[in-house]
């Protein structure tokens, strides 16, 4: 962790000129009827569950280019998670990825991470590598594979994926599976969604009663001709077929180019199957780059979804995840920033006027619906988030706070580089 002395001092160089600047927000918020308190409680309440996978530095398939002082096992992980959250206090839990962060004693981590504020958030299995030890290969598919011994396997593995999770605190298993094809007629593509609703049935038999289950689906790889969850459709129909407490995940990198992932989040909500989010932006594909980075406004249309179906009173509780690759970036710095990102957007969209939104709408005046929309984008609200920064503890300035704090050159010295780093991204 970062000395809390520093942070005090970061912020007390800082918090007249945030003052000032939201008291000046409150007076314009306040001319529209919004209290700009109220809004800080908002953002105060907002969280989002790191990656594990996402401290250290990602790749691509060419290559990839380690930074200084990489975490080099769970603990390690967990340490800079803990960073991440002191710094921008939006980022309490962490989410697992297994076998990669599997820990010898659950009870050591639990306890490490609990010292520390932390929590873990959803479980994610993996199929789609294969382990040292491993008898059946993924290579042709896990859940959905041909291979019989291969399907029973990765059912296992989820199933002990759950029970590491029930020792951790966490409530929910994420399943994503690479399987698919490369040709055509390589797969039968109903035998073989067959296949995976079988398997998915007999994980979801060892679900805990307060568990969720999470189907993420994938447009394309690692296999590029079919892929068994490729759409949310697919998605919506094994997690219906499956059952109550399975749902659908959206990671916002999984569509096909210009999807329009604000109203599949809308459907999915309408149907009660909206279960989760990876948050990440991307250009082009899967490209796991910072939330907020490319297409700020559709993050920002994604969430007036889900605010409005908060206000609509359904049950509402997604699991909100950052899934990021940082390539260039610092990781720790990517993800603070990433939070602050998804959490401005969540702000937004909460100042929107939803009952001048809905008589627009019933009006048919396309130009007004839109400005609605609009008057909350644009507007400011750094000096919110900035202030539920300070009011949580957090730094006002989180990265700069970070970069002050000498924490990465002093991990360089704490973590000689190993071999092989066990993180990993596709
Ligand atoms: C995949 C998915 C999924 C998975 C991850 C593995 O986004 O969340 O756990 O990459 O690195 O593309
Ligand atoms: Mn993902
Ligand atoms: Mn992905």
């Amino acid at each position: 962790m970062i000395d809390q002395q520093l942070v005090q001092e970061h912020n007390e160089r800082l918090v007249t000129g945030v003052e000032d600047d939201f008291a000046a927000l409150s007076v314009k918020l306040a001319r529209v009827g919004v209290d700009a308190d109220a809004m800080v409680a908002r953002a105060k309440g907002f969280a989002v569950a790191l990656p594990s996978w996402g401290l250290g530095t990602g790749g691509t398939r060419f290559a990839r280019f380690p930074g200084p002082g990489e975490p080099r096992n769970i603990f390690e992980k967990v340490s800079d998670c803990a960073v991440v959250h002191q710094l921008g206090a939006a980022t309490p839990t962490i989410s697992l990825h297994i076998p990669w962060d599997t820990p010898s004693d659950p009870s050591e981590l639990l306890g490490f991470a609990t010292e520390r504020d932390m929590a873990f958030d959803a479980m994610n299995s993996n199929t789609f590598q294969d382990q040292l030890d491993q008898p059946h290969s993924y290579k042709y598919g896990s859940l959905s594979s041909a291979d019989k011994g291969a399907r029973e396997q990765a059912i296992a593995h989820n199933i002990e994926v759950i029970e590491l999770g029930q020792k951790l605190g966490s409530s929910a298993l994420t399943v994503w599976v690479g399987d698919g094809s490369n040709f055509p007629g390589q797969q039968d593509f109903t035998r073989t969604f067959e296949r995976y609703l079988e398997s998915t049935k007999s994980v979801y038999q060892a679900l805990p009663d307060d568990w969720k289950m999470l189907l993420e689906h994938k447009i394309f790889e690692p296999a590029f001709y079919s892929t068994v969850i490729q759409d949310w459709g697919s998605s919506y129909l094994a997690a219906t077929e499956i059952g109550q407490r399975c749902a659908c995940l959206v990671d916002l990198g999984h569509h096909a180019p210009n999807v329009n992932i604000e109203m599949i989040v809308a459907r999915l909500a309408q149907f009660g199957k909206l279960g989760g989010f990876h948050f990440n932006d991307s250009k082009y594909g899967d490209d796991d780059l910072d939330s907020g980075s490319i297409n700020p406004y559709q993050l920002f249309l994604v969430f007036n979804e889900l605010v409005n179906l908060e206000m609509s009173g359904r049950p509402f509780s997604p699991f909100y995840m950052l899934d990021q690759s940082h390539n260039v970036t610092d990781p720790i710095e990517s993800l603070i920033y990433s939070a602050a990102e998804v959490q401005r957007a969540f702000v937004k969209a909460s100042l929107i006027d939803r009952e001048a939104l809905a008589a627009f709408q019933d009006d048919n005046d396309p130009m007004m619906a839109q400005a609605t929309l609009k008057a909350a984008y644009n507007l400011d609200v750094e000096p919110i988030l900035q202030m539920a920064r300070y009011q949580s503890g957090g730094a006002i300035d989180p990265v700069i706070a970070y970069r002050a704090s000498g924490y990465r050159a002093q991990c360089g010295i704490d973590r000689p580089a190993a071999k092989t780093l066990s993180s990993g991204i596709v």
